[in-house]
């Protein structure tokens, strides 16, 4: 059986004008058995149901924060701004890929993209929000810098895990803090802060916090990215049989 195309969303370069990917996401990827596509935000947004014709899934990457607008707010001064070319075309594709049912996996910035995208909103600064035994969710200066996250394992992606708790790395200052609708919280972080979400409608409608991408020599990690190319390869094989 043939490895399905998994289109990856693209960051802008410090260079103007240049996109820029981190290897991770796209050898991640591989490793779990699909072959990594470049989706390129500056692309015409009439084209994204071609290039989703030609995809089996979507890996929405990291990145700035989007602009809080979205969700109603000001601007937090230390939320950065995401390039609104990527952003405006991320929501398009978002938009086309749950039109279609493509199975779709979020990582970090995706993750909060899904959640707004459905009318969910951010918190935009997790240091200034009160909660107990709250946890540093920031990269700052440690080296590897991990929290736990518990899991509930009856849903389609913490199924994947069949244990309560893993270890997952941590490089955010945003989180989900109003979900958007049809979703539900498959992780929160010991402070309580969302860590995975999935609309369990979809056959993959999922995404994480952290950054798995980053991990995947590790089964827990990995198995994230097998999850999304196991959808694809089931919404690929459906989509052959359909046009056979
Ligand atoms: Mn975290």
């Amino acid at each position: 059986m043939s490895r399905p195309l998994i289109g990856i969303t693209l960051d802008a370069a410090d260079k103007p004008g240049r996109y820029e990917l981190n290897h991770d996401y796209a050898t991640a990827i591989e490793r779990a058995g699909g072959i990594p596509f470049p989706l390129l935000y500056m692309l015409d947004h009439s084209l994204i149901p071609e290039v989703l014709d030609r995809l089996g899934g979507v890996l929405l990457t990291g990145g700035n924060d989007m602009d809080p607008a979205r969700y109603g707010q000001q601007r937090h001064p230390n939320a950065v701004q995401l390039e609104p070319e990527r952003e405006r075309f991320e929501f398009a594709l978002l938009e086309a890929i749950e039109r279609r049912k493509l199975p779709v996996m979020g990582i970090c910035l995706g993750c909060q993209v899904m959640n707004v995208h459905r009318g969910g909103s951010l918190h935009q600064f997790l240091p200034e929000v009160p909660r107990e035994n709250a946890l540093e969710h920031r990269r700052l200066d440690r080296d590897s810098p991990r929290h736990a996250v518990q899991i509930d394992v009856d849903t389609r992606l913490g199924q994947i895990w069949q244990k309560p708790e893993l270890s997952a790395n941590t490089y955010h200052k945003q989180a989900i803090h109003r979900l958007g609708h049809n979703l539900r919280v498959v992780a929160t972080a010991p402070d309580g802060v969302i860590e995975a979400i999935e609309d369990p409608s979809f056959p993959l409608f999922a995404a994480v916090q952290w950054h798995p991408e980053r991990l995947s020599d590790e089964s827990d990690h990995l198995a994230i990215f097998q999850l999304l190319i196991q959808s694809a390869s089931q919404a690929s094989g459906l989509r052959t049989q359909h046009s056979a």
